[in-house]
């Protein structure tokens, strides 16, 4: 299982350069020169790399300092053939965005914040870019009266509105994609889920140009079931990237290499982007926990991708299985398919096999054989089939 450019695998240049940093401990590895991750996720067989604003050009950089970054980054990519697919801002990190950042109740936080957003936009869509992510890590509060979250919500459309206008303006083939948290580092964060992050882009100015990026970690975080919610994002055509990674129930944002954490949904998970045809990047965000040196850095990264071609490959002879396709049958997943009232409501209305003459409690003693299939699903999940 060899991972090629075509599988699509991108990382971003803070996972493998998390230096380990948590709210109890100091740093545990040195910081990571963005042109040894591009050559070493070269060699690993990525497809591409994306980052922060912050992670190529470190915060506070003088202009000429910028160009020499992305210079020598640039030249990284072009001999090693590395895509940018994706790009985004760090709005989170320096103390200025202590209170948020779109949201900041401080105006003159939220105009720096789309000033430095916008710069970002430019140099993403220069490395050709087709996804720009927006995750509101610090948008939103611990106590009650401190944000006025209807008010809130009115000052994060109006930065996507702008945002959407820049793009259209400037003519960049560049889509937004909101990833939403339940909290961490906030105690509580807007958007929470994938959910609430869709009802909000309706509401949007230009909701065409804006999606999801949901993380595994993220939706599971909340207790939520996580192909699920790449489900419904993909049923509202609303799924423009994904961040996989791993996480072990509800807890702190574990960011575990993919695979690792809930098996069970990263099998569900893969099975769904596969056979829904799903064509964005592979984007693993996770961080190699702060116990590995670069060593254990690289094999994180590596089993990311081993992880997610082995799931696929599970996957494929699942649905390929002919007693699977029994089971499924057994299960009624094509009646599933089938229209509830495909004559329309007269039709329905007038039928007495559908109500009147009903016969509920047989109905209701059918069995519907879906412990077979689980168990047919979980026996191809570890290496029995
Ligand atoms: C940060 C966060 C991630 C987001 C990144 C995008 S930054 O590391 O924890 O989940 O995807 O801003
Ligand atoms: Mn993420
Ligand atoms: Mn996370
Ligand atoms: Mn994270």
């Amino acid at each position: 299982m060899t991972p090629t450019p075509e599988d699509r695998f991108t990382f971003g240049l803070w996972t493998v350069g998390w230096q380990g940093r948590d709210p109890f401990g100091d740093a545990t590895r040195p910081a990571l020169d963005p042109v040894e991750t591009v050559n070493r996720l070269a060699e690993l067989g990525a497809y591409g790399v994306t980052f922060h604003d912050d992670d190529l050009i470190p915060f506070g950089s003088s202009d000429s300092e910028r160009e020499e970054h992305i210079k020598r980054f640039r030249a990284a990519l072009d001999a090693t053939g590395l895509k940018v697919p994706m790009a985004t801002t760090n709005l989170f990190t320096h103390p200025v965005f202590k209170d948020g950042a779109f949201t900041a109740n401080d105006r003159d936080v939220r105009r720096y914040a789309l000033r430095k957003t916008i710069r970002n936009i430019d140099l993403a869509a220069e490395l050709g870019a087709t996804t720009y992510v927006a995750w509101g890590g610090r948008e939103g509060a611990e106590s009650g009266a401190a944000k006025d979250v209807r008010v809130a919500l009115d000052r994060l459309k109006e930065a996507f509105d702008l945002l959407g206008q820049y793009v259209t303006e400037q003519g960049y083939d560049l889509r937004f994609a909101i990833e939403p948290k339940p909290n961490e580092p906030r105690g509580d964060i807007l958007l929470p889920t994938v959910g609430h992050a869709l009802a909000f882009i309706n509401e949007l100015e230009y909701a065409d140009r804006v999606g999801l990026n949901p993380e595994v970690g993220h939706e599971q975080m909340a207790g939520l079931n996580f192909p699920h919610g790449i489900a419904q994002a993909l049923w509202h055509g609303k799924l423009f990237h994904i961040d996989l990674n791993g996480q072990s129930g509800i807890k702190y944002d574990q960011d575990f290499r993919f695979g690792a954490g809930d098996l069970r949904q990263a099998f569900w998970l893969v099975d769904l982007l596969e056979s829904a045809g799903y064509e964005g990047p592979r984007h693993f965000d996770f961080k190699p926990p702060r116990t590995e040196d670069f060593d254990g850095v690289w094999a994180s990264a590596a089993g990311c991708m081993q992880n997610y071609l082995l799931l696929k490959e599970k996957a494929l002879a699942f649905r390929a299985d002919p007693e699977v396709q029994a089971a499924l049958a057994a299960s009624r997943l094509d009646q599933l398919a089938a229209r509830t009232a495909e004559d329309g409501l007269a039709a329905l209305l007038a039928d007495r096999s559908a109500f009147e003459d009903f016969d509920v409690e047989a109905a209701a003693q059918r069995g519907m054989a879906f412990e077979q299939l689980d168990q047919l699903a979980l026996e191809h999940l570890l290496g029995a089939r």
